[in-house]
């Protein structure tokens, strides 16, 4: 069984991994990594630099020359390999994200699965996708673009980091990854189980280091091809420009600020828990998140009690215990802007329902008090930027027209939520919303066969089933 380097009781990440090797990075930068949960230091990552970063490119750019020419079926089999690898390394990677991401044992567990999920869902989409086309004057043939480098967040590191790689092997394409530099013992865990998984040397590479060192050289370099990345509308909109020199294809996968309307004849009693639930998914960092609460304002003062009695039932910490649901935030510097947030809904006369400034009574680590606002106008700053934290507002509205106009009524269109008990009326005001998914009565979408991105500045493009294959492929046509 792997184990990662100890010293001084401290986890040492030393290793980036190039072309299926573990090496030491050229990068002179070392940064502390923290357990949320606790605020404590428990390791260190020794960060990549600009030589570390072209390395990889220049890497993965070989393996394409002889993985662009793999069969399906070479690539389908690679598929069930890491799937298999992510099972049996399952407990790993759990323990690896309760302690250094702080998120509890019942939601890790989720993730971590799903993560692997995506391997044989993705093997899956293989056998849906055209790679070639036979007309009667050409064949089309849907080739791998090249070398994909992905950037990826600190939030469901493993999810996204699978979910940009499967894709990439199915397609034929190499990978370069630059993961979050907050999520450094959870990615090398990743890399030994795709070291393990026997996939061809230099088809995946991971680079840690910093976004304006590392991702720049990424999104600006020639021969990189895609680049796929989710994050910050902020950094998407920085990476979209650089890329854009080179005419490379971008996928962003961004912020949201997700409406979940509560519909005039929805069961509150079901409704609300829901609301909870989805709201503070991922303890608030979900960019799915439904962190608008709309309600009829005839309704307030029976929501407001059924959120008061729903908060009984969301256990807070105690990560290992699988009854929890709300951990820390990932750092301080998050758990500082939360508290901004807080404090600003506060400054522009928002109501604390429950909640509020500080750390919940008994911890400290970097939790937040999971908080609702209500009296809240689609004016305010709480209501229009994403928190990334368990805070949630409130907006009341008078009629279906008008909930829907709040709804559309940021920059993002990410994902939405409806509880109705007309299924009929709630599909309709769906039609409505400007947003990737809609989701009616429900916190999850099992339907593997489906698209997820963005409206709006929420993102460009998609990822999962054949849509992710679409991303990292471009269509020839060989005419006679
Ligand atoms: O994200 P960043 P941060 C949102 C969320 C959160 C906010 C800030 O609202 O509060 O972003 O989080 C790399 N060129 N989301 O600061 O900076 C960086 O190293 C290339 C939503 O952590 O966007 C990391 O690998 N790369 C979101 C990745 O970008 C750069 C998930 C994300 O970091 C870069 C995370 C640059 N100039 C945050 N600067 C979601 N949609 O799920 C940074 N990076």
């Amino acid at each position: 069984m792997y184990t990662i380097k100890l010293f001084n009781n401290m986890k040492i990440i030393d290793k980036i991994y190039i072309n299926g090797l573990f090496v030491k990075p050229h990068g002179k930068q070392v940064q502390d990594l923290y357990n949320p949960d606790s605020g404590e230091k428990i390791g260190m990552v020794h960060l990549g630099d600009e030589v570390d970063a072209n390395l990889a490119i220049d890497a993965a750019k070989k393996a394409f020359e002889s993985f662009s020419k793999s069969t399906l079926q070479e690539r389908a089999e690679i598929l069930e390999r890491l799937y298999d690898v992510l099972v049996a390394n399952e407990k790993e990677l759990n323990e690896a994200a309760v302690q250094e991401y702080g998120s509890p044992i019942s939601a890790t567990k989720g993730r971590t699965q799903y993560a692997a999920q995506i391997f044989l869902d993705t093997k899956a989409a293989m056998e849906n996708f055209e790679f070639e086309k036979q007309l009667e004057f050409a064949t089309i043939i849907n080739e791998p673009l090249g070398v994909i480098a992905a950037i990826t967040p600190w939030n469901a590191n493993y999810t996204h980091i699978c979910g940009k790689v499967a894709p990439a092997i199915a397609a034929g394409c190499t990978i370069v990854i630059k993961p979050s530099e907050l999520s450094a013992i959870q990615t090398e865990i990743l890399a030994r189980c795709f070291d393990q998984a026997g996939v061809p040397k230099g088809v995946i590479n991971i680079v840690n280091g910093t976004g304006p060192e590392v991702g720049t050289v990424l999104n600006s370099h020639p021969d990189v091809a895609v680049v796929t990345f989710t994050g910050s509308t902020q950094v998407g909109r920085l990476i979209s420009s650089t890329a854009a020199q080179t005419m490379k294809r971008v996928t962003l996968e961004l912020g949201g600020k997700s409406p979940n309307i509560i519909l005039e004849d929805a069961d509150l009693d079901k409704a609300i828990p829901l609301a909870l639930l989805i709201g503070f998914s991922n303890s608030g960092q979900a960019c799915h998140a439904g962190t608008r609460i709309l309600v009829p304002e005839g309704k307030l003062e029976q929501v407001k009690d059924l959120i008061k009695e729903g908060m009984k039932n969301i256990k807070i910490g105690d990560l290992w215990n699988t009854q929890s649901y709300i951990g820390p935030l990932v750092s301080k510097k998050q758990y500082d802007t939360v508290q901004r947030y807080i404090q600003s809904g506060i400054d522009e006369g928002a109501q604390v329902l429950v909640g509020g400034l500080g750390h919940p009574e008994g911890f400290k680590g970097f939790y937040v008090k999971p908080t609702v606002f209500v009296n809240v106008n689609q004016d305010m700053i709480i209501a229009n930027e994403e928190i990334f934290g368990p805070v949630l507002s409130v907006i009341t509205y008078t009629t279906e027209e008008e909930a829907v106009k709040i709804a559309n009524s940021t920059i993002y269109g990410l994902s939405a939520y409806i509880s109705s008990q007309d299924i009929e009326k709630a599909k309709e005001i769906a039609r409505q919303i400007v947003s990737g998914r809609v989701l009616i009565n429900t916190a999850v979408n099992r339907e593997a066969q489906s698209p997820f991105g963005g409206f709006k500045q929420s993102g460009i493009g998609r990822t999962s089933w054949t849509y992710g294959i679409e991303e990292y492929v471009e269509p020839k046509v060989i005419a006679l």
